[in-house]
């Protein structure tokens, strides 16, 4: 460990910390704080039974903790430092009045480390991070390591850092966020995956350089040792730089670690002596896999270089049928294929998602902005979808911007007059595809809970 980051522990160790946030992330990252010898004090806006559930546990740990929380400046006073829960945004007074009085702010993945015997492997990107972290999981467990998957996936790191440290983990497999990466300083990964990078959440960063340079964070400290894996198709991170080996994934062309050719997925990594060997055949696998070719390619670059086989990996991935919620087939009925693909919430996972059909679609999208702008997903809809049909507070701002493009698209006021409509406007061989380019906050709890209301209409609908 290095002695900066000594100096950060002793330092939290001789004031006490301040938690902002009490979510999953809040709640294991005082854990954290607490076993580690620290002073903790927590703080969230909000006030509810989970939170107070959280705040019991805590309470019975010696952690102080203040719920319905307003500010009052003193709260920042005599801090050692302040850990932020991944939502709550830069521009919050709270964030505000601690770089006022220049408190230093981490995320609590970047406390994670500095306790974590284990070594982490971060993925992140713009889209398909839960995927890929969930086949790294798969892979490196079918080689007989042991890992936790973490972060952003739903499972804290400081949580599985307090899980991992005493029982023999081989790796923390962690899903990282641009909320997370942003509050980071020493974060190291032994390796780092960026899978590609499009506009996204620009409600929360100051601007699309702030998004971009947070995700960049994650290869900031690597070193020679370590690994890095990069889209060589991606412009924006094909070209990035660390100390760490780097290896490529590339749907395109020959790169130095996993490609494609004839359909086939193949590795000039270390197996068979840097040879280029085909590891699969992409005509044996899934049509969610098909869907998933890139993260694929990105798991396998991850894993290669930690002494996955080739078995492994085909064993791995010839079961994959996809994730709920992304590009999740949900049936065919009267030739109609149903298609929820509710994660989608931003433009550029709409685009990946709209260009995996060759079939006509009547496309379901709407939901809260966040702030991206439509004019490239409107180009690509124009292309591959018959009707669209929108909803929740973006309708508006979507239908202005297909109807510059000549898509038809209609209003929906509420979203199972939407889901209904497609069903009646798609004919034999169309999709269905809900696939919503924003986030789902107007109108459900997450977009888990929109994922599933479609479900629930379409198979609903199907039974009567
Ligand atoms: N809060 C305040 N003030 C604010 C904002 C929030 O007090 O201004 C409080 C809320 O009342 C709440 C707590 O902070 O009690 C919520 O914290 P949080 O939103 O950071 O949620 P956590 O439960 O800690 O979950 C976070 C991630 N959430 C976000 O990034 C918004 C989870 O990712 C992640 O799984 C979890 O940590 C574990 O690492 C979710 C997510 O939506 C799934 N991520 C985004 C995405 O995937 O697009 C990035």
């Amino acid at each position: 460990m290095g002695t900066e980051i000594l100096e950060k522990i002793s330092l939290l160790r001789s004031k006490p910390v301040l938690v902002a946030g009490l979510g999953k992330s809040g709640f294991s990252a005082a854990k954290l704080l607490s076993k580690v010898g620290a002073e903790v004090i927590v703080v969230d806006q909000k006030d509810n039974l989970e939170l107070r559930s959280r705040a019991k546990l805590l309470k019975n740990q010696g952690i102080k903790v203040n719920l319905d929380y307003r500010f009052e400046t003193n709260v920042l006073d005599g801090k050692s430092l302040m850990l932020v829960s991944p939502g709550i945004p830069p521009d919050s007074l709270l964030m505000r009045k601690a770089r006022e009085i220049d408190l230093p702010i981490y995320s609590e993945v970047e406390l994670a480390y500095w306790f974590s015997e284990v070594p982490i492997i971060g993925i992140t990107g713009t889209d398909g991070k839960t995927t890929t972290t969930t086949l790294v999981g798969k892979i490196l467990s079918k080689a007989g390591l042991k890992v936790i998957l973490a972060g952003n996936i739903g499972n804290p790191l400081s949580q599985a850092v307090l899980d991992a440290n005493q029982s023999g983990v081989d790796y923390l497999v962690t899903e990282l966020s641009s909320f997370q990466l942003k509050y980071t300083k020493f974060f190291r990964p032994v390796v780092s995956c960026l899978l590609n990078i499009a506009t996204d959440h620009l409600d929360w960063h100051e601007d699309v350089q702030d998004y971009f340079q947070s995700k960049k964070k994650i290869i900031a400290n690597q070193s020679s040792g370590d690994w890095l894996v990069l889209n060589a198709d991606d412009d924006k991170i094909a070209n990035l730089s660390s100390r760490a080996k780097t290896v490529y994934f590339s749907q395109r062309k020959v790169v130095h670690g996993v490609y494609l050719s004839d359909g086939k997925i193949i590795s000039n990594l270390n197996l068979d002596n840097g040879t280029s060997l085909p590891l699969l055949d992409c005509g044996s696998l899934s049509q969610a896999a098909n869907w998933n070719l890139e993260n694929i390619m990105a798991s396998i670059a991850v894993c290669l270089p930690l002494g996955a086989s080739r078995q492994d990996i085909v064993d791995s991935i010839t079961g994959f049928t996809g994730l709920e919620h992304r590009l999740e087939f949900v049936g065919k009925w009267d030739g109609v294929s149903y298609v929820n693909d509710s994660k989608a919430t931003n433009p550029h996972s709409a685009i990946r998602a709209l260009m995996s059909f060759n079939e006509p679609v009547v496309w379901l999208a709407g939901g809260q902005s966040k702030g991206s702008s439509f004019t490239d997903l409107a180009k690509v809809a124009r292309d591959k979808v018959k009707t669209a049909i929108l909803f929740g507070e973006s309708a508006g701002k979507l239908k202005e911007t297909l109807d510059k493009v000549n898509l038809t698209a209609v209003v929906a006021n509420r979203f199972d007059q939407a889901v209904n409509l497609a069903r009646k406007t798609a004919s034999s061989g169309d999709v269905v595809l809900l696939s919503p380019a924003c986030a789902s906050f107007d109108m459900f709890k997450d977009y888990a809970e929109r994922g599933n209301c479609f479900k629930e209409l379409v198979l609903s609908a199907k039974q009567r």
